[in-house]
């Protein structure tokens, strides 16, 4: 038998073992794991990894910012910008607001990605407007196409959902199968520090990180796990920038909670250090989250040695440093009507390679992990993504563990106009990205055109036999055969 094409001789890795082999691709699919497979096109990966491509979950592209500039980046250039950073598959965010429904949003998003990407996509549902029937009507209706991921905001005035509404949009989930992601900010707070700061005349960007304390991301997590626990319902904190959060991520884990964490290259890299620059040089690197500081980068270390992180994800929020983006509300704006986040889709990988792997902090398969496979389990694109295994997507990155190079704005590929991680050295770096067969990257050229990506319908959440929590008060033998449980 002859393969389309034939990946010959690499180190192929997966979340849990290591093994030389030829892959054979036919049909956009693998059909074999062996030796000597056979292919007119055979590509040698001798020397180099074979890893699933990465699976970026957290990413902002073609959206609406809640203070109401659109994203730098489309689902063309976003999704370039991934592939070239050795991902092949990409789940945005598709962002309701107050008086949208639904439907109407994920339409909207369709429209945005249909024809424009370049790997294949699907959304997390962002719920700001949990009407009856949203509740009853159209997440129900999200589901049938295959949305099974929902993200919620506690901070945001046009955003967040009070603690009654948490609870009923983790309950219609829990009853369908899906997995709510959640902006843990506590809001009063973020107001009473930024309302203190402003009467003082401190407005710049360097500002906002100390207007987001870290005592409000860990009440917020505390609040959101203990609102979860009550449901029963998954949860996944979203980019935990805090060792108090992610503790409690931990705790909650080990409790048997079906609690998820995410933390972000940011949070691992940078500090708010980097804001404070002259002019309005610090809004390039506002996010919400804040940046946070040194100590805190290597506990985030520690819990992703710990196992309290699933996924590390970029939180890819491009906004250009110009009226289009960062300085829409002018030049000297206070931070507070700055749009929040950051580039970074492009450097993801690289980034947690060279400072992961390289420096010994976690092995080649918990870099599949947390890039790929968690994130596949997670939003129910496994086994079809996320994983080397007969009958997957040959949706595969051919890795150079040696390759050195620098991250620059201009080799992200992105429509940002700077990174983050300007002038950072890297070792370890994407060659090839395979999307279902097909060369996306090879060797520093796109080979694929718009459109190529497909979206995704994704299955139901599986907690994989994680019993789960069941609070006294929903349990029917105590409850005076009442059973509201949800
Ligand atoms: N939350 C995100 O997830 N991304 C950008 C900004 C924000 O608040
Ligand atoms: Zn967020
Ligand atoms: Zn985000």
């Amino acid at each position: 038998m002859t393969f389309d094409t034939v990946i010959k001789d690499g180190t192929c890795v997966t979340a849990s073992e290591q093994f030389v082999a030829d892959i054979g691709i036919s049909g956009g699919k693998i059909a074999a794991l062996g030796k000597d497979l056979q292919s007119a096109d055979v590509i040698d990966a001798s020397g180099r990894l074979v890893m699933p491509g990465g699976i970026e979950a957290h990413a902002h592209i073609a959206q609406n910012s809640a203070t109401g500039g659109m994203t730098a980046d489309d689902y063309t250039s976003g999704s370039i910008s991934a592939a070239y950073g050795g991902n092949t598959c990409i789940i945005p965010f598709a962002a309701q607001h107050r008086g949208m429904g639904v439907t109407e949003t994920l339409d909207l998003y369709d429209s945005r990605a249909a024809g424009a990407s370049v790997l294949d996509y699907s959304y997390h549902l962002i719920v700001s407007d949990p009407t009856e029937k949203v509740l009853t009507e159209e997440l129900p209706a999200a589901f049938k196409r295959g949305i099974t991921s929902f993200k919620l905001f506690m901070t945001y005035d046009k955003m967040l959902v009070n603690d009654a509404q948490f609870l009923d949009v983790l309950s219609v989930a829990k009853e369908h199968g899906a997995l709510t992601m959640v902006h843990a900010e506590n809001a009063g707070m973020i107001k009473w520090m930024t309302d203190r700061l402003l009467a003082k005349g401190l407005k710049g960007p360097k500002y906002h990180a100390l207007s987001h304390p870290a005592l409000a991301e860990e009440e917020a997590i505390h609040r959101a796990i203990c609102m979860a626990k009550l449901v029963d319902a998954p949860l996944l904190i979203v980019h935990v920038s805090t060792p108090e959060g992610a503790a409690l991520v931990q705790n909650a884990r080990q409790a048997g909670a079906m609690i998820y964490g995410e933390t972000c290259p940011q949070y691992l890299f940078l500090t708010r250090e980097d804001m404070d620059k002259p002019d309005m040089q610090g809004a390039a690197f506002m996010c919400s989250p804040p940046l946070r500081d040194k100590p805190t980068q290597d506990a985030l270390w520690a819990h992703i040695q710990a196992g309290t992180f699933d996924v590390v994800s970029s939180d890819h929020s491009p906004y250009r440093m110009d009226e289009s983006g960062k300085l829409a509300n002018g030049p000297d704006a206070p931070f507070t009507v700055i749009a929040n986040g950051m580039p970074g889709i492009g450097a993801r990988l690289p980034m947690l390679f060279s400072e992961g792997v390289g420096k010994g902090r976690i092995t080649v398969s918990e870099f599949v992990a947390l890039s790929s496979t968690n994130a596949a389990r997670l939003y129910g694109l496994l086994p079809q993504k996320g994983t080397l295994t007969v009958g997957a997507d040959a949706d595969i990155t051919i890795w150079d563990p040696e390759k050195r190079g620098k991250i620059t704005a201009a080799n992200q590929q992105d429509n940002a106009g700077y990174s983050v991680f300007e002038g950072w050295e890297v070792t370890g770096l994407p060659v090839t990205t395979f999307s279902r067969g097909q060369r996306v990257i090879d060797e520093g050229a796109l080979h694929v055109s718009a459109g190529h990506g497909k979206f995704l319908p994704r299955a139901k959440f599986d907690a994989g036999g994680r019993r789960g929590y069941l609070a006294p008060e929903l349990d029917s033998t105590l409850n005076y055969d009442a059973d509201i449980a949800p």
